[in-house]
């Protein structure tokens, strides 16, 4: 008899804990692809500009359109290349002045999700008639679709503002605008001897091979007392963009910018 009231109690006593433990909700689930803005970087001496549409998606998709709004409004897109939709053999069209970019695929090849953000697509654009420097983009009206023409919800990612890539001088080392022996000597002493680190390094990579060391003095200083072949592009006399990427910076360009 005992038992049996022990099992009793026991069985309201589990039935009243079991009631005060909440159920905690279930999480709230967003839409399953999330479209952003990338890197973003803008020529100023030319108003070119590329922005990498990042996607991260956990279904499939079979097409996409979304548009890009500039602020200035003056915004041009050029075209739509590389990335996934390349990758998987999308067709990829961008609307000069609506900013409107479209992707889809005529065999309905699906794009698979992805976990990570990945490049969808790389819009080129050109902003030659942007007065205050680099634009600020946003997305807008973003649409996917699956295999089914079933549209997909979508996240946007917020508005950013256009990077201004570094114009410099090749060989100008110490950024004070002028290549010359002193350049050789900054150099040098950055190598050996504990010298000012470069604001430029990508003016003392004097043979872009995207690596700063005694090779570059001995080309520099061939090339003024030597006759030796010019500093690799932009060059020394015009301020211009680095042609190769690499991983050396330009945090101040000097004269240049
Ligand atoms: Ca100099
Ligand atoms: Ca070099």
């Amino acid at each position: 008899m005992r038992f049996f009231v022990f099992i009793s109690a026991l069985i309201v006593l589990t039935g009243t804990l079991h009631a005060q433990v909440p159920v905690p909700p279930l999480p709230p689930t967003g839409p399953p692809i999330l479209l952003e803005l990338g890197n973003i970087q803008y020529n100023p001496s030319t108003g070119d500009g590329t922005v990498s549409m990042m996607m991260t998606s956990e279904v499939p998709i079979a097409g996409f359109q979304f548009d890009l709004v500039f602020d200035p409004a003056a915004v041009l897109l050029v075209s739509a290349t590389g990335g996934l939709a390349e990758d998987f053999g999308y067709d990829v069209g961008v609307g000069s002045t609506s900013g409107t970019v479209l992707g889809f695929s005529f065999t309905l090849v699906e794009i698979p999700p992805t976990s990570v953000p990945d490049v969808l697509t790389i819009v080129a654009f050109n902003c030659s008639a942007c007065p205050n420097g680099p634009p600020e983009l946003c997305i807008e009206n973003a649409i996917f679709s699956d295999v089914g023409a079933l549209s997909i919800p979508a996240d946007l990612g917020p508005c950013a503002t256009a990077v201004a890539l570094p114009l410099f001088l090749r060989g100008d080392c110490n950024t004070d605008g002028s290549p010359n022996v002193a350049d050789a000597i900054f150099l040098l002493a950055i190598l050996f001897s504990g010298g000012t680190a470069a604001g430029c390094v990508d003016g003392c990579d004097t043979n872009d091979d995207g690596s700063m060391n005694i090779a570059d003095a001995v080309h520099f200083l061939a090339f003024l007392f030597a006759g030796g072949a010019p500093p690799a592009p932009p060059g020394v006399q015009n301020c211009g963009l680095d042609p190769t990427a690499d991983s050396l910076d330009c945090l101040t360009p000097g004269p240049c910018s």
